[in-house]
């Protein structure tokens, strides 16, 4: 393959770019963004991405890729847009679409076209299809088409591009096998091929396995906490089985994935993914439960002090944060104040703004946030109160730093039988 056009220059079209233009496949970027078009063209980058700057930078100049606003003619095409969900839950496909229509216009015979963008089930062939078909060509005897899945982790995407395995989802044997030679030139993993739909699904199946998990730990937090157990405990002992793997509670889930994709697949099936649903809810409502816990510590006015606010730890996105979303629920009865060195907006001084506080809510579990001066932070606060949603530190710090502890999962009053058993695991422990 001698020249792709990616679509779409996000988080997955820019770096995927900058792995084909590294090893020798000519890219032409298109976005439909004007700014987007002209940073790269100048060389630089508009995300953040660790070792992607360089690479772009390298290859701009070298004249390994350029941008454009229009889809030009192309031996492969590879579809990285967004696919964001609407009001009622469903896909918003539009994106896809008008990539697809573009396309069309210039698809000749023998052209590639691999859909990567997360679809709703049957997207590729129900919805994609058809537009390059519009084109006058059919796919599978004209034309190759298959979807193909990206399964990146910001922050490694570099990494990960080269190393994961990947699902590729022909719309026939063929097309199958030729999106794999064309990801070869780059991709290390091991390679599978299948059919389109199953690889929409495996997709979709891989972020709601996590979301449907996380919903377990979510419920068993609050089972906890009415039961005076700790969940945390629960779930240390419990992963001890060689069989278990109980994931972690928090104040819900967050980013663009895992809150997202399994709205895509109840929708898909109407009436059939109840479990899929009421797991989506089950986390929707941590929030909601981490502002009742804050209501039995506080009062009404009371100053809050909010550690981390992006929707997991390390890194500067907002997108579905859950602790924004606590925010916006109990903005009118506390006076907040949120500390998060990665965001622009909060990355101010800890003990500055701690000063008078009478609750520190951690919210996410920044690696940063272990070189808070606990005892400094507890002697700035009118009350140093602290609940923990992440079980980052330990009771023994915070209660050492001065604070009075609490924490998501375990009850604020634990029953007196299990403080009995904690203090006689503890002398054993000894
Ligand atoms: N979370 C918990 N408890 C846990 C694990 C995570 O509450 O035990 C929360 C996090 O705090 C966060 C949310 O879940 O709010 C999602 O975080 P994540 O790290 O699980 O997932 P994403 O959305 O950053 O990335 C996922 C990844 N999918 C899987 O791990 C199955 C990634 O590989 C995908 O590429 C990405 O979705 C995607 O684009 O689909």
């Amino acid at each position: 393959m001698k020249h792709i056009s990616i679509i779409g220059l996000g988080y997955i079209g820019l770096p995927t770019a900058a792995m084909f233009a590294s090893h020798g496949v000519k890219v032409t970027g298109v976005d439909v963004n004007e700014d987007v078009c002209r940073t790269i063209n100048n060389g630089g980058i508009h995300i953040e991405e660790p070792f992607l700057a360089d690479i772009i930078k390298e290859q701009v100049a070298n004249g390994m890729i350029k941008c454009t606003q229009e889809v030009e003619a192309s031996d492969a095409f590879l579809i990285a847009v967004p696919t964001p969900m609407k009001e009622d839950k469903t896909a918003d496909l539009s994106y896809v679409i008008s990539a697809g229509r573009s396309i069309a216009k210039v698809l000749k015979p023998g052209d590639l076209v691999i859909l990567e963008s997360t679809v709703p089930p049957r997207c590729t062939l129900d919805v994609f299809l058809p537009v390059l078909e519009e084109s006058g060509l059919k796919a599978g005897e004209d034309f190759y088409l298959a979807h193909c899945p990206e399964r990146v982790l910001p922050g490694q995407i570099i990494y990960e591009l080269k190393h994961n395995s990947r699902v590729i989802g022909g719309v026939d044997l063929e097309s199958a096998k030729r999106s794999k030679e064309l990801y070869s030139v780059f991709v290390e993993g091991d390679m599978y091929l299948t059919d389109a739909l199953t690889a929409e699904l495996c997709k979709l199946m891989e972020n709601t396995f996590r979301d449907v998990n996380i919903a377990l730990v979510n419920e068993l937090a609050k089972i906890c906490e009415y039961l005076g157990a700790n969940a945390w405990d629960v779930i240390q002992y419990a992963n001890k089985h060689p069989r278990v793997n109980l994931h972690s509670p928090g104040p819900g889930v967050g980013g663009h994935c895992l809150a997202i994709d399994p709205w895509f697949v109840v929708k898909a099936a109407p009436n059939l993914a109840p479990l899929i649903e009421l797991s989506r809810n089950v986390n929707d409502s941590m929030p909601s439960h981490v502002a009742k816990r804050i209501a039995n510590l506080v009062n009404p006015g009371s100053k809050i002090v909010i550690l981390g606010c992006t929707y997991k730890p390390d890194i500067d996105d907002l997108r579905e944060s859950p602790i924004m979303d606590l925010v916006d629920l109990i903005k009118n009865d506390y006076n907040i104040t949120i500390v998060d060195p990665f965001v622009a907006e909060y990355n101010v001084e800890l003990y500055t703004a701690a000063q008078d506080a009478d609750l520190v809510v951690l919210g996410v579990h920044h690696n940063k946030f272990k070189e808070i001066d606990l005892a400094r932070l507890a002697e700035a606060t009118k009350n140093a109160v602290w609940l923990d949603t992440r079980n980052f530190f330990t009771k023994e710090e915070i209660e050492e730093a001065g604070f009075e502890y609490h924490l998501l999962g375990l009850s604020d009053a634990p029953k007196g039988i299990l403080r009995e058993a904690e203090r006689e695991v503890a002398a054993v422990e000894e």
